[in-house]
């Protein structure tokens, strides 16, 4: 019996009404495998030898304990992302960011617990381009007793989405930093691990999920993709849509579903057919002059009685510009904003952030990448240099020198920054953060420049969830926008998407002390510098510190 199961036997037979939480333990051993995919087979890094990785299950108010160990060349660290993490940094997982990564050949304990959050969320590697195949689900279940807000569906299926590519990611990263410029796209996507049949190998099969008439289906969709955005839609099949990044939405009714990297979407789907074959397509979204992998992945929903052989119904997938389909996904997201589950949205402000998201052009004429002008990535200018001291360690033990509290507030010079970027796109570089006091209130608008292009990023923020108030193409303007923004029942969520050419507009309360990352998600971006990190100070209260490490925290 594993332990999880055993500490739930436990607490059915002796604790019954005392233990309302339960301690859940996991192993992740990260270990090279022996893949197959588009006929070809290479190692690749996975959790427990499985790609996607295994799902982690949890019920809200759980204490969720990962044994990590490391057992391939590279330095790993994972984050459970969306994850709140409320004290406890420790476990958040971006290296250099709350902890140094975990050696080859060592572990470390992950220990949080669940509060809050239910809904689906995903972990993934913290380091390198690692994540693109070290990943997997996390499904946070309502405390028991407690029902979702919409029909119980017969049956819940987590859909991993990602991209696959035939050389190492490593080699593939690399190679861009090498020359400079961007780094290739991927060879296929895929639907948990599979692209399904493309002309470079026909006989590949794809992801097969048996439905019965009549019965409803909840998916648990999860872009773990490292740089693309993806449309989402089954033939013949209405989504709706209940959930985004383990928060209740107001459910709503489409056909396509687009999912950023590091989102999650919970939709229902209702089997109306009485059989037949139907496609599942994965397709990507870019609505820039950007390369992006063209290809779409496919899935078969396969009603039950229907024939191996049949044919399948197939679908088409949106143009990878298609800006309106997105927007109308985007416009449609609401939060549910019931009774149980209110929209917390802060009403007045503390500190008022604009933060330009691009790229730009260093002048580094002793590189021989592009030239002596490499593609960089900042957010208000500002390339994020990775330390090599993890700043919440700095921070917690007041080691001086590792980074600073300069992180600019607002664009230290102004421009056009969605019309004609300025002649020279030199960033500076530097480990800066932004200090916030315990449970003071942000709003920060998050603006897409125009340098190179225009291109829609999606933006992390570690340690909290964020309402996104508002949103337009354009440079914002804070004078008119402001009076258009949804206090009353934005989505809540913890990844969003910042328009190409526009801005997005997110507010949230610090009351997480630690130091948490904020940074695109598109992991091309993140490495290019388009990061930076809250340092959110102690509060006076006695639960309001971040506790004190664990003992076996790695070392750099
Ligand atoms: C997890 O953290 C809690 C609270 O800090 C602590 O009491 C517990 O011993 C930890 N468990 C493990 C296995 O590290
Ligand atoms: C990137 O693509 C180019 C052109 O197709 C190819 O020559 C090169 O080997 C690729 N790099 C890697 C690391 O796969
Ligand atoms: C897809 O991408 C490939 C390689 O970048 C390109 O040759 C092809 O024309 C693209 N196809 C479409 C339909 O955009
Ligand atoms: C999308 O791309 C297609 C083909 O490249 C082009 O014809 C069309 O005008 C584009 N649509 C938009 C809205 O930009
Ligand atoms: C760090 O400095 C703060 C404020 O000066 C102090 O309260 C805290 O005890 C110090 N922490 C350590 C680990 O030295
Ligand atoms: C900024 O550039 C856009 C796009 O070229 C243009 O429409 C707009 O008028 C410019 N705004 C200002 C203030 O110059
Ligand atoms: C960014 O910083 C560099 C280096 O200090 C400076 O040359 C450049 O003008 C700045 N650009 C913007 C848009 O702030
Ligand atoms: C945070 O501030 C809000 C509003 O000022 C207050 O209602 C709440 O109690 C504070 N929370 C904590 C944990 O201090
Ligand atoms: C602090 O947390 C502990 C343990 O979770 C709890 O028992 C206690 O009531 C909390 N104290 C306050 C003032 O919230
Ligand atoms: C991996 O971690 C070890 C221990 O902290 C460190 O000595 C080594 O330099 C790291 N390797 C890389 C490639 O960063
Ligand atoms: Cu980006």
């Amino acid at each position: 019996m594993d332990a999880r199961i055993r500490i739930l036997v436990i607490v059915a037979c002796f604790f019954p009404v005392l233990v309302e939480s339960a301690v859940r333990h996991y192993k992740f051993d990260v270990v090279l495998k022996n893949t197959a995919r588009l006929c070809s087979s290479k190692p690749i890094v996975t959790v427990n030898g499985k790609f996607p990785g295994p799902t982690l299950y949890a019920r809200e108010d759980d204490t969720v304990i990962v044994k990590v160990t490391n057992h391939v060349k590279y330095n790993v660290s994972i984050h459970w992302h969306g994850v709140r993490q409320l004290r406890t940094g420790w476990s958040d997982g971006p290296a250099y960011i709350t902890q140094c990564p975990i050696p080859t050949g060592k572990s470390y304990v992950y220990n949080f617990t669940v509060t809050g959050q239910r809904g689906t969320l995903l972990w993934h590697a913290h380091i390198l381009w690692l994540r693109s195949t070290v990943h997997g689900a996390i499904v946070i279940l309502p405390k028991r007793g407690v029902p979702y807000p919409f029909p119980k569906p017969q049956k819940e299926v987590v859909v991993v989405l990602a991209e696959w590519w035939k050389s190492d990611t490593e080699a593939v990263i690399n190679e861009a930093l090498k020359s400079g410029l961007a780094p290739n796209v991927s060879d296929a996507h895929t639907i948990n691990g599979h692209p399904g049949p493309v002309s470079s190998c026909p006989s590949q099969g794809g992801f097969k999920l048996p439905v019965d008439t009549g019965k409803t289906y909840l998916l648990r969709l999860i872009n773990a993709a490292l740089n693309e955005e993806l449309f989402f839609k089954i033939a013949g099949h209405t989504l709706t849509v209940v959930e985004v990044d383990a928060t209740y939405v107001k459910p709503f009714k489409t056909d396509t579903i687009l999912i950023a990297p590091g989102q999650t979407t919970n939709v229902l789907v209702s089997a109306d057919k009485t059989a037949g074959k139907y496609m599942v397509a994965a397709s990507p979204f870019m609505d820039a002059p950007i390369a992006v992998d063209n290809l779409t992945a496919t899935a078969t929903l396969h009603y039950s009685g229907t024939l191996d052989n049949s044919p399948t119904t197939l679908t088409p997938t949106p143009p990878k510009n298609a800006t309106s389909v997105a927007n109308s996904f985007i416009n449609s997201l609401r939060a549910l904003n019931s009774k149980q589950f209110p929209a917390l949205v802060p009403q007045t402000i503390d500190h008022n952030l604009y933060f330009t998201v691009g790229l730009g052009i260093n002048s580094c004429p002793s590189c021989k990448a592009g030239n002596g002008s490499p593609v960089v990535a900042s957010i208000n200018n500002v390339t994020f240099v990775m330390p090599t001291t993890a700043l919440l360690q700095a921070h917690y033990f007041n080691i001086s020198g590792v980074f600073t509290t300069d992180f600019p507030s607002k664009p230290p010079h102004v421009f056009n920054y969605s019309g004609t970027p300025p002649k020279n796109l030199q960033t500076m570089s530097g480990t800066k953060v932004f200090k916030l006091a315990y449970n003071s209130t942000v709003q920060l608008v998050l603006q897409d420049t125009g340098i190179i292009s225009p291109e829609n990023h999606p933006i992390h923020l570690h340690g909290f969830n964020f309402y996104a108030v508002g949103r337009g193409i354009g440079n914002y303007n804070p004078k008119t926008d402001p009076q258009n923004f949804n206090l009353v029942d934005p989505v809540e969520r913890n990844t969003i998407g910042v328009p190409s050419g526009g801005w997005v507009a997110i507010r949230f309360r610090a009351d997480n002390p630690g130091v948490w990352f904020l940074h695109c998600h598109l992991e091309v971006h993140t490495t290019w510098g388009l990061k930076m990190a809250f340092l959110v100070e102690n509060g006076k209260g006695p639960n309001q510190s971040i506790l004190p490490p664990p003992s076996d925290l790695p070392k750099c």
